[in-house]
């Protein structure tokens, strides 16, 4: 299985630790394209981006996006770039999880949870957590995932 995992870069690295929990957790499912997203060292300057150009990068990912089975997004920190993906994998009917903590004391954008719906050929789903149960909700998901 593919995965696509979302998280905020330019938008702010305050949730790092949380995407590497759960990356960790989704490689146990299967392939993270995206796993860099979790990398401590990528900084939200996103220098590194750089020397790759940022057409590079959105081009890649776009690709990545079409390749991948399922779309993991954490947007409790909001990103433009995690948005972004967002409506596109929406446009291309993928199966998205997007995973907010209440605690952070934001309110999600309506625009994500308000796409919450379940159609013939896709599912969008909007699951609130807390950081210690982070595993667990990703494997129930994953465990209904498989038994369809
Ligand atoms: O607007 P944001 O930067 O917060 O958008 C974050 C989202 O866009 C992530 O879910 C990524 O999939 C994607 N994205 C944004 N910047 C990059 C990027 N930058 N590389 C890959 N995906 C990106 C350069 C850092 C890289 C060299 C590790």
């Amino acid at each position: 299985m593919h995965i696509y995992f979302c998280g905020s870069i330019r938008g702010g690295r305050q949730d790092v630790e949380v995407y590497q929990r759960i990356v960790k957790k989704l490689q146990t499912y299967g392939k993270v394209l995206t796993e860099h997203v979790s990398h401590a060292e990528v900084s939200e300057k996103g220098e590194d981006a750089v020397l790759d150009g940022d057409k590079a990068i959105h081009d890649r990912d776009v690709e990545w996006l079409a390749s991948s089975d399922v779309i993991v997004a954490e947007v409790t920190q909001p990103s433009l770039g995690v948005g972004y993906e967002l409506g596109r994998a929406v446009a291309m009917n993928k199966r998205i999880l997007c995973l907010f903590r209440p605690s952070s004391g934001r309110v999600l954008s309506a625009m994500i949870r308000g796409a919450d719906c379940r159609t013939e050929s896709s599912v969008f789903k909007v699951l609130d957590y807390t950081e210690e149960e982070v595993e667990v909700i990703l494997e129930k998901y994953f465990g209904e995932l498989t038994k369809n």
